[in-house]
C-alpha cells in the first residue's frame, strides 16, 4: 500500500507579458493524441468483422471488452421493461426537469420554411426534414453518462427522427444503466445496442441481424469510437454521416479581479475530473500575486477533497494559467484556442460575449457554472473539442435535420431567368441544358 499523493496540484503559470508569442502558443497546445494510423489499425479489423459476422462478432467483442460474458443478445428493443428503469424518485425528477429544459431550448430552434421570389415568377424555397434513422453513442468508461443520452436523444426526438437507436456499453453483468434506459424510453428510442467502441459504431453504420442500420451517428467517445466514426463516414458502402470529430474535453475560464477564487477553482476542477486527458486553461486578467495564489490554493484544496483526485491530477499536469493584462489579450488567446467550454467570470461578462469568436458553449457570469450546461440548463453538452470550435457547431436541432430546397417557376419566371440559363449553358458547352429552356420558351411563344 502506497502513501496517498499529497503533491501540490497546480496549473503551470505563463505570464504573457514575459514570454514570446510562440511560447504562448506552445503552452496552448493540446496534449497530443495517439497517432491516427495506430488507432485505425486497431479499429479496421473490428469493423470488417462486424460487417462480416454481424451479431455474433458484436457479442463476442462485448464479452471480451466489457467482460459481459452472460449477455446473449446485443440489442434491447422497445418497449423497455419498467424493471430496467428502477430509479429513485429524485433521479427521475432530475432527469425530467433536465429533459424539459433541453426539449424547450431545442424546440425553439425549429425554423419556418423559407420562400423567396428571386425574380418575378421564380420562387425558391427551403424546408427541413428529419434524418430518418439516427444512432446515438453514449460512452461508458470511468463515468456513466445518462446526460449524454439526454443531449442526443432529446433533439432527435424534437426533430422527429423516426428511428432512434442508442448504443452504450453494458456493465460487466450485462445490464445497462437504468438512467440510460429511462432516457431511451422518454425520447422514444427504438432500441438500445448493448455494445461500445468501434464495434458499436460499425453495427449501427452497417446494421446486423438485430441492430438497425442508421443514417447518422452522433455522440462522443474515446479514440477508438472517434476513429470508427471517421472510418464509416468515409465508406460509401455504409452511407452514414457523423456529427463531428471528437477529442478530450476542455474548459477555458477567463477571470478578473471580481471573480471568486473558489468558484474559478470549482469550474476548472469539474472539467479536470472528466479524464486524465482533459485540459483546463485559466486566463487571469490583471490579477496580482496574492489573487493568483488564492485561486491556486483553492484548486489544490478542492482537488484533494475530490473522489476523482487522481484523474484531476493527470488533467492538471498539462494545464496552464495565462496571466494577461486586459480583456482584449484574454479574448485573443481564448479565440486562438477555441475552447469547447468558455466560462466568463468577469465583471462585465455579458459585454464580453461580443468578442467571442471561437467556442463551443459560453457560460456567462459567476452564477453560471459549466455543470448547469452539462446537465440541466437546456443547452447541449455535445460540443466541438480540440480546437474544432473554429469550424464546427455543437450538437443542435439542425444536427438531426436536412435542409431541402425547391424551385417553382411560372411561365413568366422562365421568361425572366431563361436568358441567363441559356447563356451559361452555352459557356459550359452543355447543349441539352440550354435546350431544356429553349424548348419551353418556343412552346410559350407558340
Ligand atoms: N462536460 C462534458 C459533458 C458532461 N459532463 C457529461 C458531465 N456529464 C463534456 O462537454
Ligand atoms: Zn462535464
Amino acid at each position: 500500500h502506497t502513501a496517498p499523493n499529497t503533491d501540490r496540484i497546480t496549473l503551470k503559470r505563463v505570464d504573457v507579458s514575459k514570454v514570446s508569442a510562440s511560447e504562448v502558443s506552445e503552452a496552448l497546445k493540446r496534449p497530443s493524441q495517439k497517432s491516427a494510423d495506430a488507432i485505425l489499425n486497431i479499429v479496421t479489423p473490428i469493423i470488417s468483422d462486424i460487417r462480416k459476422n454481424g451479431d455474433k462478432a458484436l457479442l463476442s467483442y462485448t464479452h471480451k471488452f466489457e467482460k459481459a460474458t452472460s449477455l446473449t443478445s446485443p440489442v434491447l428493443k422497445a418497449p423497455f421493461p419498467p424493471s430496467l428503469m428502477n430509479l429513485p424518485p429524485e433521479t427521475i425528477k432530475a432527469i425530467d426537469v433536465s429533459f424539459e429544459n433541453i426539449r424547450k431550448f431545442h424546440a425553439a430552434q425549429k425554423e419556418d420554411p423559407l420562400k423567396v421570389e428571386t425574380m418575378p415568377g421564380v420562387v425558391c424555397s427551403r424546408f427541413s426534414r428529419p434524418i430518418e434513422r439516427v444512432g446515438l453513442y453514449v460512452p461508458g468508461g470511468t463515468a456513466v453518462l445518462p446526460s449524454t443520452a439526454l443531449m442526443l436523444g432529446v433533439p432527435a426526438m424534437v426533430a422527429g427522427c423516426q428511428k432512434i437507436v442508442i448504443a452504450s456499453p453494458p456493465r460487466s453483468d450485462g445490464s445497462i444503466t437504468p438512467e440510460i434506459v429511462y432516457v431511451a424510453h422518454k425520447v422514444g428510442a427504438e432500441s438500445i445496442v448493448l455494445a461500445g467502441g468501434a464495434q458499436a459504431v460499425a453495427a449501427m453504420a452497417y446494421g446486423t441481424e438485430s441492430v438497425s442500420k442508421v443514417d447518422k451517428i452522433l455522440g462522443p467517445g474515446n479514440q477508438f469510437v472517434t476513429a470508427a466514426k471517421m472510418f464509416v463516414s468515409n465508406d460509401t458502402n455504409a452511407g452514414v454521416s457523423i456529427d463531428m470529430p471528437a477529442g478530450p474535453s476542455e474548459v477555458l475560464v477567463v477571470a478578473d479581479k471580481d471573480a471568486n477564487p473558489a468558484f474559478v477553482a470549482s469550474d476548472l476542477l469539474s472539467q479536470a475530473e472528466h479524464g486524465v486527458d482533459s485540459q483546463v486553461v485559466l486566463i487571469a486578467i490583471d490579477l496580482n500575486e496574492e489573487q493568483l495564489q488564492a485561486i491556486e490554493d483553492e484548486v489544490h484544496k478542492q482537488a484533494m477533497a475530490l473522489p476523482r483526485v487522481d484523474i484531476v491530477r493527470g488533467a492538471i499536469s498539462h494545464s496552464v494559467t495565462f496571466v494577461v493584462k486586459d480583456v482584449e489579450e484574454a479574448m485573443r488567446i481564448s479565440n486562438d484556442y477555441g475552447p469547447e467550454h468558455l466560462i466568463l467570470q468577469l465583471k462585465d461578462a455579458e459585454q464580453v460575449v461580443d468578442r467571442v469568436m471561437n467556442a463551443g458553449s459560453v457560460f456567462i457570469g459567476q452564477w453560471t457554472p459549466e455543470s448547469v450546461g452539462d446537465y440541466s440548463a437546456g443547452v447541449n453538452h455535445s460540443l466541438p473539442t480540440y480546437g474544432y470550435a473554429k469550424q464546427y457547431s455543437g450538437v443542435n436541432l439542425g444536427s438531426f435535420l436536412k435542409h431541402i430546397t425547391s424551385s417553382n417557376l411560372t411561365a413568366e419566371g422562365l421568361r425572366n431567368v431563361g436568358d441567363a440559363v441559356m447563356q451559361l449553358a452555352k459557356v459550359e458547352e452543355l447543349e441539352a441544358h440550354r435546350r431544356a429552356v429553349s424548348i419551353r420558351l418556343s412552346t410559350l411563344d407558340g
